[in-house]
């Protein structure tokens, strides 16, 4: 490995991963219809998963780039069934307020197409649910708390990232946004600097899963060139 000292800090070569055209665009194109299978799953399958799978996409996540390297986030990851039975009794609770009165009429309106109500019972039957804390700062040794950096970018570039190692694995997800969710922070007694950010249920498919008839937006809509 070639290292070289910059301003008193080591840096290392890096290894560039490069392709002639031709070949970077047959890559980009697989990657593109590959990505496009990806869709969010709401039945999930009781099939086990091996954790080491789970371990591989947490450390994929992980690779994700963050606000001063600070990588301010941790995966909890709960396979155990009464934890499991915890949060779906808080999460049902808090959503049910929420969609019988808390969201306004517009919100539900938009909603309908994708079958959402407060019944969330994937939370006891995903074999994993990952809920991923921000960590908004570090507690130093002297009882001082060090600062993080862009926590909420840095922590929703690594669940895209989770998002995709996932969907590699040939596992589906479901990003769920129980709200309010500090119930988690609670249930997982996490330490004050941390803040749940995203519930992630992992699993395999029920045999017969059907997915909303969805599209996605064309490159016009999406993207301006200057
Ligand atoms: N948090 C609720 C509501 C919900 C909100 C959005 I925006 C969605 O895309 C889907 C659901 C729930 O999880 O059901």
């Amino acid at each position: 490995m070639k290292t070289k000292l910059i301003d008193g800090y080591e840096y290392i070569e890096y290894i560039k991963e490069t392709y002639p055209e031709e070949e970077a665009l047959e890559r980009s194109q697989a990657f593109r219809n590959w990505m496009e299978k990806r869709r969010t799953v709401r039945d999930f399958s009781d099939r086990p998963v091996p954790k080491e799978l789970i371990d591989n996409v947490i450390l994929s996540a992980s690779t994700a780039p963050s606000g001063a390297h600070k990588q301010p986030w941790t995966f909890c990851v709960v396979a155990d069934p009464e934890i499991k039975a915890k949060i779906r009794v808080e999460a049902e609770k808090e959503e049910y307020e929420s969609y019988n009165g808390r969201m306004p009429e517009e919100w539900l309106e938009a909603l309908k197409p994708l079958g959402t109500d407060w019944h969330k019972p994937f939370l006891e039957i995903a074999p994993y649910l990952i809920i991923v804390f921000r960590r908004n700062w570090e507690p130093a040794e002297d009882g001082s708390r060090k600062n993080n950096y862009y926590v909420s970018e840095s922590v929703g570039l690594a669940c895209g990232f989770l998002l995709a190692a996932i969907h590699d694995a040939g596992l589906v997800a479901l990003t769920h946004t129980p709200s309010p969710m500090n119930f988690l922070s609670k249930v997982l007694e996490r330490p004050e600097n941390e803040k749940p950010f995203l519930l992630i249920p992992v699993g395999y498919p029920v045999d017969d899963t059907y997915v909303p008839n969805i599209t996605r937006k064309r490159i016009e809509d999406i993207a301006v060139y200057y």
